[in-house]
């Protein structure tokens, strides 16, 4: 396909509609199905973000042509988005990593040696092993990012003994899902397609795409007429498409939603059956609240509160069918547990639990499990020490910023080599230049990846993965309101000397004297995993359809009988939590306001547009006519006191570094933020298209997490601007 006809199907031309332009969402091959599909049609599933849409690859002579939605998901449906579409161009990327490679100059000046993979194994065990002599198995460290193989890595770190296992959610949604767990036991969904009423705190949902609720929003928001409220001080798409949008002060949700509480409860709105029979510590609730009137939050937040009454009201009235929806990536400021606790608590008290249109229980669908031998518990305590700091977060993800502080302190005890799986260290954490001291003091650094990231760049050995159209993957159940069961299978050949994670991990393990744990085939695998699926020849069925679901969804009111446990100390959903107040933490939100910028300083936010994947596709040709280079949003008030106009390059300081990078003058965001796009400004100079283009905001972003959560906050960084 040229470029001309990617930018027409994926909605970048001129006769798309309006919405589709804007969602860079693509809807036109709703009826393709497997079933129809001609011979050379492969299901499959994209890997371009964490949706994991059901793909129709179309290959023809071992090459991939076109890749089509496969309407058979009931998550995905007939969609499949412009990074979706445009992953053929990783395929064929020229300067994709091509062959396992060994540095041969100094770390990040990208001098290389192409080897052989026995080469790379062999140098990579030989430095692990002698790291865990040395250091014991603590002293390595696995790092990666949900995938599928993702399990093949992260288990040989635990087969070598390592507690050091680092997941990407503290730099995404640890503190939403600790908030909603902490209040009901369990992450629910949203039922979008179902509601009117919906309130979203910078929950972009028109460009950060999330399946199924983007789909769903556009048939209850934009064809349904369902009410949205949409708080963000940039003015997104989702602003564009929303009812109400309120140019929130950053930082304030938190006083927002316990002023629509306070009415709420105030007013008598509440559900009380539901309150009475579900929930527990509604009076220390009401107590707590009556200080957040509608004025005072005001004052706070921006938002008349006038506005936030009628909110509140409508909210309550349109219960059962209304939702604060819970957003996803949660990682902002260091109350971000409480804010997103006080959602959940609004969201109790108005009855949506359970019910259509509200909040619903993920649901899931049986899948077998490959039975591989176990290992011993690691004996040494994890290096973030989560255990003393986050003591009710997720202990097998790790905390990622709190770990880099003390991998660089070497405390409380030294890490020297590291491993990174599907991840981008350098441009997934605030401060860059910590990153680097950390790569830096490493004595090994391995890194899986299909592309040439920042973070191989300063590696000593690189592993290419085949790229997930040239690969076999293990099973994926997603939990949702419609769960599935999805498969990612093999659509060409490798064409470069690249391998499926498991095989790199098994050349490691043979190695490292751990193979025993290892001692399987994906085919074993993916076969002990379709066996529980609950549809006939399902391995089968899989192959020939890439998804399985089971009819029945959504279901609700599965868990609303008065005697039903949460799974919370309480067995109730908790407003007041007790297992909060024993940790030290407040047991209900407490508002504190947000750190103030300076006079002339801007907070810097962050947010998704829909045509990238975070730092990951920003070198797609094909991507990049959407987005050739990122920019500074900066309100007009400012520029025109400053004399800054659209394309001016300027100078962006924070306290721990400075980026130049072109202005975008707009009143799409409040005069006191500033934003720029993710994934840009790479050092990496095998992403031609992004490298030293643009600029990194990791760079400029500082370290801040959230207390309860560990979760990195990343809008808390104020800079100053100068024009260069
Ligand atoms: N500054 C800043 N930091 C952020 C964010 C932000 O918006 N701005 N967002 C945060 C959020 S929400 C998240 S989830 C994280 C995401 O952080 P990362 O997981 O680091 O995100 P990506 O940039 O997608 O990087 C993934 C890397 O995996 C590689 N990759 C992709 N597919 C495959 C594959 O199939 N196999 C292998 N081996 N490698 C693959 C890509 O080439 C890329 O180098 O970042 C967080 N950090
Ligand atoms: N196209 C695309 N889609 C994606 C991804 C992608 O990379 N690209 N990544 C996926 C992943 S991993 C994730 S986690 C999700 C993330 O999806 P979202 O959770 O929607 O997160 P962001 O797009 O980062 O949007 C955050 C928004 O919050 C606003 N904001 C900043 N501060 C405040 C504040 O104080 N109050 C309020 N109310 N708003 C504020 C920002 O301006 C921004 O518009 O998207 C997923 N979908
Ligand atoms: S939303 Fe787009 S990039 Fe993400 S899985 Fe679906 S098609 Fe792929
Ligand atoms: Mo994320």
């Amino acid at each position: 396909m040229d470029r001309r006809t990617f930018m027409q199907v994926t909605g970048a031309g001129a006769a798309a509609t309006a919405l589709i332009t804007q969602t860079g969402c693509l809807k036109y091959f709703e009826k393709g199905t497997a079933q129809e599909a001609a011979p050379t049609v492969v299901p499959t599933t994209c890997e371009v973000c964490p949706n994991k849409c059901s793909v129709l690859a179309v290959a023809e002579g071992g090459v991939v042509h076109k890749l089509n939605p496969n309407a058979e998901s009931p998550r995905s449906r007939g969609m499949l988005c412009a990074r979706g579409n445009a992953a053929i161009k990783q395929v064929y990327d020229p300067d994709r990593i091509k062959q396992p490679l060994i540095r041969a100059g100094a770390r990040g000046e990208g001098k290389w040696r192409a080897v052989s993979w026995d080469e790379a194994w062999d140098y990579a065990a030989k430095k692990l092993s002698e790291i865990k002599s040395k250091y014991g198995p603590e002293g390595t460290l696995w790092s990666s990012t949900e995938g599928f193989q993702e399990v093949f890595f992260k288990n040989l770190g635990l087969a070598l003994g390592s507690p050091n296992i680092v997941r990407h959610p503290t730099l995404c949604l640890a503190s939403v899902n600790l908030a909603y767990s902490a209040t009901f036991g369990t992450v629910p969904a949203f039922d979008m397609e179902n509601a009117d009423y919906v309130i979203m705190s910078g929950a972009n949902r028109f460009e950060a795409i999330i399946i199924p609720d983007t789909m769903d929003l556009i048939g209850s928001v934009m064809l349904k007429k369902a009410k949205l409220v949409y708080l963000d001080p940039r003015f997104t798409v989702t602003a564009a498409k929303a009812d109400h949008w309120y140019p929130i002060r950053p930082g304030t949700d938190l006083a927002f939603i316990l002023a629509m509480i306070n009415v709420i409860v105030g007013e008598g709105r509440y559900d009380k059956d539901f309150v009475a029979t579900y929930t527990t510590g509604f009076d220390k609730l009401s107590d707590h609240v009556r200080q957040y009137t509608p004025d005072w939050a005001e004052k706070e937040t921006e938002i008349a509160a006038r506005d936030i009454v009628r909110t509140a009201r409508e909210f309550a009235d349109a219960a059962p069918r209304a939702v604060y929806y819970a957003g996803r990536r949660s990682s902002w400021y260091t109350n971000d547990f409480q804010m997103r606790r006080a959602q959940a608590i609004l969201n109790a008290i108005v009855g949506n639990w359970d019910r259509e249109g509200g909040m619903v229980p993920n649901a899931k669908i049986s899948m077998g499990e490959y039975l591989f031998l176990p290992w011993d518990d690691p004996k040494a305590g994890r290096v973030d020490e989560i255990d003393k700091n986050f003591p009710l977060s997720a202990k097998g993800d790790g905390a990622y910023l709190k770990l880099r502080e003390n991998v660089l302190s070497g405390q409380p005890y030294p890490v020297k080599g590291w491993m990174v799986y599907k991840q981008d260290p350098m441009n997934a954490l605030p401060e860059q230049a910590k990153t680097i001291k950390m790569l830096e003091q490493m004595d090994f650094v391995g890194v899986i990846d299909f592309q040439m990231s920042d973070t191989a760049w300063y590696a000593d050995v690189v592993f290419p993965e085949s790229h997930y159209l040239e690969r076999t993957d293990p099973m994926e159940m997603m939990p949702g309101i419609w769960p599935a069961v999805v498969y990612r299978q093999q659509v060409v050949k490798p064409i470069h000397d690249t391998k499926p994670n498991l095989e790199i991990i098994q050349g490691l393990a043979k190695r490292l004297n751990v193979s025993d744990y290892f001692d399987y085939t994906m085919k074993d695998w993916v076969e002990a995993q379709a066996k529980d699926v609950p549809v006939e020849n399902a391995f089968d069925y899989l192959q020939k359809h890439g998804v399985v679901t089971t009819g029945g969804f959504p279901k609700y009111g599965t868990t609303l009988k008065p005697d039903h446990r949460f799974i919370t100390k309480s067995g109730k959903i908790e407003l007041f939590s007790d297992r909060l107040q024993e940790s030290g933490y407040d047991p209900l939100p407490v508002y504190k306001p947000p750190v103030e910028p300076q006079p002339g300083q801007f907070r810097v936010v962050l947010g998704r547009r829909a045509y990238y994947t975070h730092a990951n596709n920003t070198n797609n040709p094909w991507l990049h006519e959407f987005a050739p280079e990122n920019h500074l949003w900066i309100n007009p008030d400012p520029a025109q006191r400053m004399g800054i106009q659209t394309g001016d390059l300027l100078e962006v300081s924070s306290k721990v570094g400075t980026v130049r990078i072109k202005a975008r003058v707009t009143d799409e965001i409040r005069p006191d933020c500033v934003f720029m796009l993710h994934g840009f400004g790479k050092r990496s100079q095998w992403q031609k298209l992004a490298y030293d283009n643009g600029a990194s905001d990791a760079q400029i972003l500082e370290t801040a997490w959230d207390q309860v959560s560990g979760n990195a906050a990343f809008h808390e960084t104020f800079v100053n601007i100068r024009k260069v």
